[in-house]
């Protein structure tokens, strides 16, 4: 729950106004999910100015499923501006009775193992059954790879261009739990506004698959075969934490290795826990290419998802999950607060010198801190 992946010495810029601080750089570079403005930064100057909308003109907009509304309702809740929160988060008020009504299913796996290839076939899948689809990324390092999330928006071509479907980059890189903040109620705007399938696309950075996993109903794990289990970062937890394992590219002359790789994977999974009550994870193949496999993963997603509805693991998961993201926000503006704080900032470097040579036992150096931020 807690964002382990910290660095002591981070500091986060305007600490200590709200929770608007916890991600840095904000809406500004202004990419909103639209389509045909992935070019944003060129088609901008000739972009009109947008009016302001009022709070009912975009909870209107949102329950009305106007796309346009909808991107703009996003970036106004992803904003770190103190007006825009307070104004996100009443319209987010507003909107809560509407939300809840999707499959939430998290997609993970090493750089290149086909992440956006599978979202898009899966999507135009669900997309010609009736569905209504949004593609959300939780990226904490965007800024670093924003190339890579821009390639991603083009290589899911054919699904940025179905109505049905609707992608959002990863909110602006900042702490994980600032991203996350934006992300959950990314899926709430998106629920309200009528999507009934969300796809939560997540890089195996850090802490970002507990993350994500922490937000979706069904958690999706993607694999290759032969990458070696080490290369794919694949460790016990992370398999512990799927509710299917699938094992992507599986066509042409990898096709045998991939259920070969099904078959090991199986094994494995006999000595895990599984990640949801009442659930057995297994593993299962596909060929994002090819479109082999995807109807069957989407049967198995159905009927999880039937299934914990009716035995309330669902109801009680969500409820839980809600609980963790209230936490997980007060403890991101506790850790604001404390590193802002003056005085714990005026005694720091003299306390971390003194821990670090032996001088003072860590548990004093901490009881110091907090004596002097509380005091
Ligand atoms: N042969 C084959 N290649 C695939 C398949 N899925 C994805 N790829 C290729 O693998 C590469 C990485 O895919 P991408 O979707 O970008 O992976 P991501 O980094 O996990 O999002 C691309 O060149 C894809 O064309 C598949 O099912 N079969
Ligand atoms: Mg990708």
């Amino acid at each position: 729950m807690s964002d382990s992946t910290q660095r002591p010495d981070w500091v986060p810029p305007n600490a200590g106004s709200a929770f608007t601080t916890s991600v840095m750089a904000g809406v500004d570079g202004g990419h909103d999910g639209l389509r045909g403005q992935t070019s944003v930064a060129v088609s901008r100057p000739t972009t009109p100015r947008r009016k302001r909308l009022t709070v009912d003109e975009y909870v209107a907009g949102v329950l009305a499923s106007d796309r346009n509304v909808v991107a703009q309702t996003i970036t106004l809740v992803e904003s770190n501006a103190q007006a825009h929160f307070d104004m996100g988060q009443e319209v987010l008020r507003q909107l809560i009775p509407y939300t809840g009504n999707s499959v939430r299913v998290g997609i993970t796996g090493v750089p290149g193992a086909g992440k956006s290839t599978f979202i898009e076939a899966l999507g135009l899948h669900l997309c010609e059954q009736g569905h209504k689809i949004a593609v959300l990324a939780v990226d904490p390092s965007s800024t670093v790879t924003r190339g890579s999330i821009l390639g991603d928006k083009t290589r899911m071509e054919l699904l940025s261009r179905d109505l049905r479907a609707f992608i959002r980059p990863s909110p602006s890189s900042g702490t994980l739990g600032g991203v996350a903040r934006k992300s959950r109620e990314t899926i709430l705007v998106c629920e309200a506004a009528g999507f009934d399938v969300i796809l939560v696309e997540t890089v195996g950075v850090g802490q970002s698959e507990t993350t994500v996993r922490s937000m979706v109903d069904f958690f999706l794990l993607l694999m290759i075969s032969g990458a070696g289990d080490e290369l794919q970062g694949i460790k016990k937890g992370i398999m512990e934490l799927a509710d299917a394992l699938l094992v992507n590219k599986a066509d042409g002359d990898n096709r045998l290795r991939a259920h070969a790789a099904r078959a090991d994977y199986n094994r494995a999974l006999h000595y895990l826990a599984p990640a949801t009550e009442g659930w057995r994870t297994k593993a299962y193949t596909c060929s994002a290419l090819t479109g082999e496999g995807i109807n069957a993963i989407w049967n198995v997603i159905s009927d999880f998802r039937q299934q914990i509805t009716a035995s309330g693991v669902l109801e009680k998961r969500r409820q839980r999950q809600t609980l963790d993201w209230v936490y997980s926000m007060v403890e991101e503006h506790l850790r604001a607060s404390f590193f802002n704080h003056a005085g714990v900032g005026s005694i720091r470097t003299d306390i971390e010198e003194a821990v670090v040579n032996g001088h003072i036992p860590p548990t004093v150096a901490a009881q110091m801190l907090i004596r002097k931020y509380e005091g």
